[in-house]
């Protein structure tokens, strides 16, 4: 088993477009475990940091004022394969080339409005999971129907 951890952001057109309940559910009918969650009004200072590797490229000011924008759903996630199996739940970057069943294709239009991020490798969880949560917001629980979701 490959139990791992995983970064996730409901962005500022799926909070005002009301979908973070829609978008929470698909992860927790899934079986993940939900280790941390909050809203915030992201600064811009932790949006430049959280998304460093865009820096300079010719998207990376409307990207900031996007992220900024407005509140956001910031999660913690925990699940088998964590990292890839929220990415392939998502679907592409470009809702139009995301397939059909995926959240961005379900619900999104456009790469600038796509209305989720989740981490792109392990190392970008952990990463971001500090960057946006202390160790205080971070639970650690058993689920009841862990005993069903897994094989033992
Ligand atoms: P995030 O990080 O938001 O989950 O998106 P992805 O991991 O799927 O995609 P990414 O890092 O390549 O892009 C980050 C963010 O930038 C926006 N973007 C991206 C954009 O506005 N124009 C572009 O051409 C690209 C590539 C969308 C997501």
């Amino acid at each position: 088993m490959m139990i791992e951890q995983t970064f996730v952001m409901v962005k500022p057109d799926g909070v005002q477009r009301g979908l973070v309940g829609e978008i929470v559910s698909r992860f927790e009918r899934r079986g993940f475990k939900i280790c941390g969650m909050k809203m915030m009004r992201i600064p811009r200072e932790l949006a430049e940091r959280h998304y460093e590797e865009h820096r300079g490229k010719e998207f990376f000011g409307t990207l900031l004022s996007y992220i900024t924008s407005g509140p956001v759903v910031c999660m913690i996630l925990e699940g088998e394969n964590a990292v890839s199996v929220v990415r392939t739940m998502m679907g592409k970057t470009n809702p139009q080339d995301a397939l059909p069943g995926t959240i961005r294709a379900d619900l999104a239009q456009v790469t600038g409005r796509n209305i989720v991020h989740g981490s792109d490798s392990p190392e970008s969880a952990r990463r971001e999971s500090n960057l946006f949560f202390n160790d205080y917001e971070l639970q650690e629980y058993r689920k009841p129907d862990e005993e069903w979701l897994f094989e033992r």
